[in-house]
């Protein structure tokens, strides 16, 4: 007795000081402590719910943000086991929610993977979490454990009885740890949309409890799908105009590795291929990525030899021209994979490459045999890609020929800084040239340098790639960043080598017009240079929207709140008509010196930082805002219409 007593004690504090590693180094275990982690913990949850589903114990799976900002994930799978844990003497749910990479221990039968950058296991949550309440159904019983910071309240105790099974998690991230406590709608939302395509057939229900209706109540959003990965790619190209009639969807399994992928391919010129691994989006690609790039290239190139057809047009084809249009989803389920790169999302196993390749290349090429109408389609395609491919490299010669030739090599219309480091330097893109010029004697012009755009840029999402290089605004930023195209493994890869800024400001008007020529220019980044934004260099500039102004007592305000505080604070005796209010609607405003206090300053600006949540929903997003349908992009602005301004 006395002996199993002692271990207990002992387990238990060597459970503790596993519990309070995690809280003393948080991002070693969930990335970091902001947002991004934050939102992490709910992945953490659901992904072993999804596991449950997986495993085929499991359909449903509900999500709820409570008023409180606090979490509750629940299922109707098996429950977590509740019995004794022989070994550790303790309930095993206790086991479960307490001590590292207890996860999957108890159930070697079932399939179950790792995932890598998640799969940390819950009771990382446990233990960055100020309260987690854990409810299990599970032998007609109800049984729950309370845990502050990871450490049991209580022993697992039974609480009722129950004829269904299932478990909840009910949890409050700790507002010491975390920066941020907030959780936002549509990262989760996003999410699940991309969880439950990567997951056919279970049912996720969202709801958001802290908006409510008149009577109370909050909506519920349900992401289910039957299709899988081939609604996935048909959501995102749903506003671009299709090749095919329907993705080509391949499943299989090679050498105990499950492979999943959908195609399609569409008349925009963008590849979009996003790959996961254990329901993790691999944004740097990888082993799974690389087999079906050459599964695909071998397959179509094969199929387009026999035809005959590329004798007829005497053209060179390289490996891009069978991406252009295409959109692809990669799923793989990988027993231990290794992450590496930057990010730690590039796959490294190299049996993967294999399975994928073997996969793809024989289902695609008995769909090319049976679909000859479809493949002629795509044949064509790939034609017409080549012969663009090659005016896109002319184009791009020309523009770094250009360089070369005029002296500085830099646009005329730059004003740049007189430091040369690139990570204390900064490029402003202005809106307009008045703007521009204010920019130019407000700013700090050792660090800061200044390039007015005229007009609006080029709509890239509608342009081929060699006539983005004919859009001289376009020009002169590739000019003034000292970007280049083409590194030795892709002829279109962004070269940052001799980037000569680490903060690109877009700078443009608070209205609807400034809003455009920003995302304009977000939309040139996102498909040209989307490693300049995973590089964390692009920034949004905030200007302020208000001057609230009595006597000499001058106030900036960037929001209504703001600008209603300052308003009370300002009149002081209570005569707010007294009080002076400017509201800015163009950069071209403010002088240069209030310019520099209110947006250039380093020691007083804010600086939004752009990055991507989601590559797919950025995509989606993209394509939506800057494609040729209306429809979609009217619903879009109506449903957030709440969150937008109304420019007065
Ligand atoms: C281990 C064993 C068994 C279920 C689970 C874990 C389980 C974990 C989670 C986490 C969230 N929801 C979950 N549902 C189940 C099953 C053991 C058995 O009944 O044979």
């Amino acid at each position: 007795m006395a002996e199993i007593k002692d271990n207990y004690s002992a387990d238990n504090i060597q459970v503790l000081e596993g519990l309070e590693a995690v809280r003393k180094r948080p991002a070693m275990y969930i990335g970091d402590i902001g947002f991004k982690g934050l939102h992490h913990l709910v992945w953490e949850v659901v992904d072993n719910s999804i596991d449950e589903a997986m495993a085929g114990y499991c359909t449903d799976i509900f999500i709820e943000i409570n008023p409180d900002n606090s979490v509750t994930v629940s299922d109707n799978g098996r429950g977590i086991p509740t019995g004794m844990h022989t070994k550790e003497g303790r309930s095993a749910l206790e086991v479960v929610m307490t001590v590292l990479h207890a996860g999957g221990k108890f159930d070697k039968d079932t399939y179950k993977v790792s995932g890598g950058l998640h799969g940390v296991g819950v009771s990382c949550v446990n233990a960055l979490s100020s309260m987690l309440l854990v409810t299990v159904e599970r032998e007609g019983k109800i049984f729950q454990q309370e845990y502050s910071k990871g450490a049991p309240l209580y022993p697992v105790k039974e609480v009722g009885k129950s004829d269904k099974t299932g478990t909840k998690v009910h949890f409050l991230p700790d507002d010491t740890i975390f920066t941020e406590n907030i959780f936002k709608y549509e990262t989760v939302a996003n999410r699940m949309r991309e969880l439950s395509y990567l997951n056919r057939g279970i049912t996720i229900h969202f709801t958001d409890l802290r908006e409510v209706d008149a009577e109370g109540k909050s909506e519920t959003e349900v992401f289910h799908s039957e299709g899988g990965l081939s609604e996935f790619v048909a959501y995102l190209d749903s506003t671009r105009d299709q090749l095919l009639p329907e993705p080509i969807y391949m499943e299989g399994d090679k050498g105990g590795i499950p492979v999943e992928v959908a195609m399609t391919y569409n008349n925009s010129y963008n590849e979009n291929v996003f790959s996961y691994v254990n329901n993790i989006n691999t944004i740097e690609g990888g082993t799974h990525v690389s087999g079906f790039r050459r599964a695909l290239t071998r397959t179509l190139k094969n199929y387009a030899d026999k035809s005959g057809i590329l004798d007829k047009e005497k053209i060179e084809i390289s490996g891009d021209d069978f991406r252009e249009g295409l959109t692809a989803v990669i799923s793989v389920k990988v027993q231990e994979p290794q992450f590496e790169g930057q990010t730690k999302t590039k796959l490294g196993n190299s049996d993967v490459m294999g399975a994928v390749e073997t996969c793809v290349a024989d289902i695609l090429s008995t769909y090319l045999e049976e679909h000859p109408r479809e493949a002629k389609t795509i044949v064509s395609k790939v034609i017409l890609a080549a012969k663009a491919r090659i005016a896109a490299r002319k184009a791009r010669e020309m523009v770094q020929r250009k360089n070369v030739l005029s002296g500085s090599g830099l646009p005329g219309k730059l004003a740049d800084c007189s430091d040369n480091d690139p990570v204390v330097c900064e490029l402003y893109l202005v809106e307009g040239d008045s703007a521009g010029g204010s920019a130019k004697q407000g700013r700090n012009r050792a660090f800061q340098a200044i390039l007015p755009l005229r007009g609006k840029i080029l709509n890239v999402e509608k342009a081929q790639e060699h006539k983005i290089y004919d859009n001289e605004e376009i020009r002169n930023i590739i000019t003034a960043l000292g970007v280049t195209f083409g590194t030795v493994e892709d002829e279109k890869a962004l070269n940052m080598v001799k980037l000569r800024y680490h903060k690109v400001i877009i700078m443009t008007d608070a209205d609807v017009d400034g809003s455009h020529i920003r995302t304009l220019i977000l939309t040139f980044f996102f498909r040209y240079m989307k490693d300049l934004i995973d590089n964390g260099f692009v920034y949004i500039a905030q200007p302020p929207l208000y001057l609230v102004k009595k006597g000499k007592e001058e106030r900036y305000c960037w929001t209504e709140e703001q600008r209603e505080k300052a308003v009370k604070e300002i009149a002081k005796e209570g005569k707010e008509d007294s009080v002076n209010i400017q509201r800015y609607k163009g950069l071209g405003e403010m002088n240069p010196e209030q310019l520099w206090q209110t947006t250039m300053n380093p020691e007083f600006r804010t600086l939004k930082r752009v990055s991507i949540e989601s590559a797919a929903e950025a995509d989606h997003l993209f394509s939506m805002l800057m494609g040729d349908e209306v429809a979609p992009r009217r619903d879009f602005i109506e449903r957030n219409a709440k969150y937008a301004r109304i420019d007065i």
